[in-house]
């Protein structure tokens, strides 16, 4: 008989080459209609199978850990964001958790430029002009943005995705700042001309452009406070590709509507899918650019999330340490 399988239930529809791959090599349970499974439908899911493999949208939480079956050894994680799990009951029910760095960098960085192009250059509103039959033709005052050549970013978080929005924005001529727990190693910061401010409030202050690209931990909820987006200057604009949770997004809101920040473009909210309503409304102001978490939506990201799940799977299935963990921590 040949070895059994291990069952992994996959909670969303992944692209086709990474099902099909993940059916040759285990006893695979997928989501082909890729509706969000229920919180229900997800303890069923950790009661049954050897290795989960759900999505940011999957709540994770001790509710359903605690119903976990002993068979549960492993949730490999399809994206690099580990908020939506409750790592503290994984680590104590010894449950490794394992994500996907290092694939989405580039087109997330790509993302965080492009919003902050959008935002200062008023790009969706130049965009509807022409559909919709409003364009009288060229004015020397009419659809003026601001130059970003010049202006100072700060990019909160100088992880992977910040260095390489670093490298963008050099490029693009803006001079690069950042906050971060530690300095980057001294070659990297001399490549990016980079400066660091250990002070978030100091450096929140002084920026033109504001990059959020930490991740969300208990450390990070609201680190973006009323109190700190209250020190950025009237005419600076902050853009989120990192997670919704690091702004207090009411704040931001509140402070756009009165003129204390010039605009804001998000790619991800406190509430997903929900959208503060007064958002979309500024939205429909041009004064912000709203996406629907689009930042590593490439299909060659999405393939490479799909095969660091299967590459982590196997070498567990293997009797090897998967390479993504997360949990046990690999500090
Ligand atoms: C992914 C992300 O699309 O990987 C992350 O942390 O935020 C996204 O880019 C999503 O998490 C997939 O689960």
């Amino acid at each position: 008989m040949p070895p059994q399988k291990p069952l992994v239930i996959v909670t969303r529809k992944l692209p086709d080459a990474i099902e099909t791959r993940m059916m040759e090599l285990f006893d695979t349970r997928l989501n082909l209609a890729d509706t969000p499974l229920s919180q229900a439908e997800l303890i069923e899911a950790v009661k049954q199978a050897d290795v989960l493999v759900p999505t940011v949208t999957d709540r994770i939480d001790a509710g359903v850990l605690s119903q976990a079956g002993p068979r549960l050894k492993l949730i490999a994680s399809f994206g690099t964001g580990v908020d939506h799990i409750d790592l503290k009951t994984a680590r104590q029910r010894g449950i490794i958790i394992t994500n996907t760095p290092g694939v989405l960098t580039e087109d997330t960085a790509d993302m965080t430029m492009a919003l902050i192009l959008a935002v200062a250059r008023r790009l969706p509103e130049g965009a509807r002009v022409i559909p919709d039959g409003e364009w009288a033709g060229w004015s020397p005052t009419w659809m003026l943005g601001r130059r970003i050549t010049g202006k100072r970013l700060g990019i909160v978080g100088m992880g992977r995705i910040g260095q390489a929005l670093a490298r963008r924005a050099k490029a693009f001529g803006l001079s690069i700042h950042y906050h971060n727990r530690r300095h980057v190693p001294p070659k990297i910061e001399a490549e990016l001309e980079a400066t660091y401010w250990e002070s978030l409030d100091q450096m929140l202050a002084r920026m033109d452009i504001v990059s959020v690209n930490c991740p969300h931990t208990p450390a990070t909820y609201h680190l973006l406070s009323a109190r700190r987006l209250k020190l950025m200057k009237p005419d600076a604009i902050l853009v989120n590709t990192a997670r919704g949770e690091i702004i207090d997004e009411g704040a931001l809101t509140k402070l756009i509507e009165a003129g204390a920040i010039a605009g804001a473009g998000l790619d991800v909210f406190e509430e997903e899918p929900a959208v503060n309503p007064r958002l979309v409304r500024l939205a429909r102001q041009g004064k912000v650019v709203l996406l629907p978490h689009m930042g590593s939506a490439t299909h060659e990201g999405r393939v490479a999330m799909g095969e660091k799940v299967i590459v982590n799977i196997r070498a567990f299935v293997d009797g090897h340490k998967p390479p993504d963990r997360v949990l046990p921590s690999m500090l």
